[in-house]
């Protein structure tokens, strides 16, 4: 039984799907209000993994713009038919169960089409012999008068080509009885068919749960040993294991690709980096899965890569060596005429393209404000995901002419971030307000600890110039104090040459997944609220520390 590396694909990568095609391995994951939704990962060998496109690439796809934080993209499904690629996914609150296709993983996908009558999240989509088309999903209801009701595992027959039910909804399972029944994926293994699926709900109780019957719309045999895989009640470092999707690794074996995710602190308390993909094997004992425990496997070795925005676009000056096994920068899905940033960028219910553009200033990237700032849904920022238990962001940014800086984000209600001022565009707003920035030369600094109503500001000054900006993921140095029980400490700094101001020191357990309980991860990125700001390089250094 080979190990393979876990976390698998790491950072804000819940809800993973895989797929088998010849020698070849794409996974999806859930993006929720981002864009480009739905990261497509391949790998040959199981262990080197890198982002080869988006399935969600055109805001017109996935209608993201109002859509409520922590709905939208949730729980994709890919699977593989004839020469085609299926992506079925809901989009939450909003266009409803919807069937993406390609015939190159990498993209283009297709614009989408809505599957009618399926009131539900999580579908599956699988066929049986006649090559009639099934989608098994969660009947959880999202919308409406019954907000919150649950009717179990459902299933109906599809035409694909209309996008529409065949039937009304049957019921099929509704699991062993924990909450939320959920992620289901139907398998056929000899001479069975094999519901597998989620309960327990994502959080610590979450695991996988498996029936089985001779045909795929059942009867369903609930496993004896159900829930057969979870983490709950044990102090292993991944915890809410499940929501999971099996495959043929290239060792022979089964494997269970899953979501989990590693809270630290005294008592486990705190998950920075979100809910992220990991893998574990299963032995199949009398026609039943057996599966071993998730097993903490980080890759040897720091994480690191810089860029910088030059006129091919984002340039990678370095990516180390660990970091070829995980998500790096790739070259741009479609051959555009301008320039743009790579697959790993994510902006919030907008294109990277309309935040951010490497045309405006020849070896910069710019984002001209629109008035927004991180509090509203549509921040004018772009941002990737933070891959490393620890983690050093570092940017050089020129706010001459407004408001900008880094920002390290769950939502529009919990964010940190460091930004700057410039000179120019201070003694502007200064003057024009009356307010104390007029007249001030250099740069100020203001850091922010915005946190569900509560905002609390650092303030500095730096001399004038490009400043570098710091966002530090630290560890809390572990024992057994009130500090010790958080994920991390999130310092914010800056320098101009060898001026240096260490703003703040903050308590990284108000940015996990158990606090912020919005669904997506910690993203890291760059924004302006006022003004046009210029970056010149992101660079990224990470460990396991
Ligand atoms: C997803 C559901 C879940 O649709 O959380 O972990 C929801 N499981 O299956 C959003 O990620």
């Amino acid at each position: 039984m080979t190990e393979y590396p876990n976390p698998l694909i790491p950072g804000f990568n819940p809800d993973p799907s895989v797929v088998k095609v010849g020698d070849d391995y794409y996974i999806v994951t859930s993006t929720f209000e981002y864009l480009p939704g739905i990261p497509v990962y391949h790998s040959t060998d199981f262990v080197t993994w890198s982002q080869i496109g988006n399935v969600i690439t055109r805001m017109e796809q996935a209608e993201l713009e109002n859509v409520v934080t922590a709905g939208g993209v949730w729980a994709p499904t890919i699977r593989y038919r004839d020469g085609l690629f299926y992506v079925i996914v809901t989009i939450a609150m909003g266009r409803g169960c919807m069937l993406y296709t390609a015939t190159d993983p990498a993209g283009r996908w297709s614009d989408g089409i809505v599957l009618e009558g399926i009131e539900g999240i999580d579908p599956d989509l699988n066929w049986d012999d006649e090559g009639t088309a099934y989608v098994t999903f969660s009947g959880l209801i999202t919308k409406g008068p019954d907000l919150g009701k649950h009717l179990g595992i459902q299933q109906v027959k599809v035409d694909l080509v209309k996008g529409v039910a065949l039937e009304e909804p049957r019921s099929l399972w509704a699991g062993t009885g924990l909450k939320f029944p959920e992620a289901p994926h139907l398998y056929r293994r000899g001479e069975f068919w094999y519901l597998m699926i989620a309960e327990g709900g994502t959080e610590r109780g979450h695991g996988e749960s498996i029936a089985r019957g001779t045909s795929p719309e059942g009867p369903f045999e609930g496993f004896a040993g159900n829930p057969f895989l979870s983490a709950r009640s044990t102090n292993r470092p991944i915890q809410n294991t499940g929501h999971g999707d099996l495959v043929e690794t290239p060792d022979g074996q089964t494997s269970i690709v899953l979501l989990g995710m590693r809270p630290r602190g005294g008592t486990q308390a705190f998950s920075a980096l979100g809910r992220e993909t990991f893998v574990s094997s299963i032995e199949w004992v009398d026609g039943w899965p057996v599966a071993q425990p998730v097993v903490l496997r980080p890759r040897a070795g720091s994480t690191s890569y810089a860029l910088t925005f030059g006129a091919e676009g984002a340039v990678v000056e370095s990516v180390s060596a660990g970091a070829a096994s995980v998500p790096t920068p790739t070259p741009a899905l479609d051959a555009a005429p301008v320039p743009v940033l790579d697959d790993g960028w994510l902006a919030i219910r907008r294109e990277t393209t309309s935040v951010a553009s490497l045309t405006a200033r020849p070896g910069w990237l710019v984002i001209d404000s629109d008035g927004s700032t991180l509090d509203d849904p549509r921040p004018t920022f772009v941002g990737r995901r933070q891959l490393n238990q620890t983690a050093a962001f570092t940017t050089v940014v020129d706010a001459a002419g407004g408001t900008g800086g880094l920002a390290a984000r769950y939502d529009e209600d919990h964010h940190y971030e460091i930004e700057v001022t410039g000179s120019e565009a201070g003694d502007a707003a200064g003057s024009a307000a009356g307010g104390a920035a007029g007249g001030e030369t250099g740069n100020r600094i203001v850091a922010r600890a915005r946190l569900s109503g509560f905002e609390q500001t650092f303030e500095a000054t730096l001399p004038a110039g490009p400043v570098t900006l710091h966002l530090d993921s630290v560890n809390t140095g572990g024992g057994f104090s009130p500090r010790a029980m958080s994920s991390d400490r999130v310092l914010l700094w800056a320098s101009v040459g060898d001026a240096v101001v260490h703003l703040a020191d903050l308590d990284g357990r108000y940015l996990t997944a158990e606090t912020a309980a919005s669904f997506t991860g910690r993203v890291v990125g760059l924004y302006a609220t006022a003004g046009s700001v210029a970056f010149s390089s992101f660079d990224y250094v990470g460990s396991e520390d």
